[in-house]
């Protein structure tokens, strides 16, 4: 037994839905939503869901969905094939919406998918607005990429901006960070024009090549002056085969700084799991220690939080990490083994028995890495430059 115990003082809310995890995008398609059932083995069999309050999430609503999406689009993607009955397909809304191709199909049960997703991420911010938790995790959230009236890059609902405009009613400022190994542009964008939520995204930025090839040093938001949204925006790009270190060393300094001028009142977290090492999409070298500080850095500021899942498509790697991240809401990281349970389901599928592999047992070869230092402290003087605009 691990003897896994509440943590003093403060309450962490678990926010999952095994209907979610059911779904399938198709054979081929990197995102498997099974990803969350490693992620949930793990978590029980560490013991760790004693120290939570666990939720099944509930479906959102049409009117929470309509609160940022459109209705012409939401009514759209309700026609996505619910059961087995032919439907009617509209291909000029299906490339309107980006609904339909390789990146976004419409899959059996994909409406419930999205209103499950989106309903986890909000039952998090209510539990955080009412002050029943402290932090409130959400891995079937973190789909940052979609917009208003548009599917993109795997997401079709955008539950992350459904959250922050839950928390905005009861909290004057939201700092959103986001270090899935894409642009968080959906969450930027929805964002665009208000000083009452900063977004900050580290993410690989080689635009013509790599998804979605927005988000460079100098996209810090509007550039009118008179719009409040100007300088709210934080981009960090990055070049493949970043490590942990030079990773944590930007995170703290970049957050550091943005926590002293912003001073949010919640945070929002995405912690795509695709910028770890041997990610099927991703480029970086991190691992599950480098990710996970991140996690342990926005907890110790004491700022009330949702963390949310997001990319991730080496779905053994995925649930080593987000089982790690939800050790350390739970102030338990320093007890569990990092042998993994042998009761684990699934524990063959593993690979390596322990939830810390090395670079070498992941990838072989490390991947060349492509990030001098000296970009790197030039990225850290623009965020200061950007940050002396922003007072509150
Ligand atoms: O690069 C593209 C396509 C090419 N353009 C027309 C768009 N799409 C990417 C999408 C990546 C989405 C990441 C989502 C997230 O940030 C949040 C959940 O992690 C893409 C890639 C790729 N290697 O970047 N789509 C696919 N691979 C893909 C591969 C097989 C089947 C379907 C999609
Ligand atoms: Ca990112
Ligand atoms: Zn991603």
């Amino acid at each position: 037994t691990y003897n896994i115990t509440r943590p003093k003082g403060y309450n962490v809310s678990f926010h999952t839905n095994p209907e979610m995890e059911k779904h399938h995008f198709g054979q081929t398609h990197p995102m498997k939503p099974w990803r969350l059932t490693l992620t949930k083995s793990l978590v029980t069999s560490y013991g760790m869901s004693f120290a939570m309050d666990n939720y099944v999430a509930r479906a959102a609503t049409y009117e929470e969905l309509n609160m940022f999406h459109s209705n012409d689009y939401l009514d759209y993607l309700g026609t996505a094939p619910a059961e087995d009955t032919p439907r009617d397909v509209d291909t000029d809304k299906e490339v309107k919406y980006n609904l339909g191709g390789s990146d976004c199909p419409l899959f059996y049960g994909l409406y419930d998918y999205c209103s499950m997703s989106a309903g986890g991420s909000l039952d998090a911010a209510r539990k955080i607005c009412a002050k029943q938790s402290d932090i409130a995790v959400s891995w079937g959230g973190g789909l940052h990429h979609a917009k208003r009236s548009e599917a993109s890059g795997f997401c079709y609902i955008n539950d992350i901006v459904l959250a922050i405009l839950q928390l905005l009613r009861c909290f004057p400022r939201v700092l959103y960070i986001d270090i899935d190994v894409h642009h968080g542009d959906g969450v930027e964008e929805a964002f665009f024009s208000t000083d009452r939520v900063m977004t900050v995204s580290f993410h690989k930025y080689q635009p013509e090549v790599f998804f979605p090839g927005t988000g460079g040093l100098e996209d810090n938001g509007p550039k009118s002056e008179h719009n409040p949204g100007a300088h709210h925006a934080i981009n960090v790009p990055l070049n493949d085969g970043i490590t942990d270190e030079q990773y944590e060393w930007l995170f703290q300094s970049i957050i550091g700084q943005v926590n002293e001028r912003f001073r949010p009142s919640a945070i929002a977290l995405q912690c795509g799991a695709d910028s770890l090492a041997g990610d099927r999409l991703g480029r970086f070298n991190l691992q599950v220690q480098g990710h996970a500080a991140c996690v342990n850095f926005c907890k110790k500021l004491g700022i009330p939080m949702i963390i949310f899942g997001g990319g991730g498509y080496t779905p053994r790697n995925v649930a080593r990490a987000w089982a790690f991240e939800t050790a350390i809401a739970i102030d338990c990281q320093d007890k569990i083994d990092p042998v993994i349970p042998m009761h684990t389901p699934w524990r063959d599928h593993f690979h390596h028995e322990t939830l810390f592999p090395t670079l070498e047992q992941i990838l072989g070869e490390p991947r060349a890495n492509k990030n001098t230092q000296k970009r790197l402290q030039d990225m850290v003087q623009h965020v200061t430059e950007q940050l002396r605009f922003v007072n509150f």
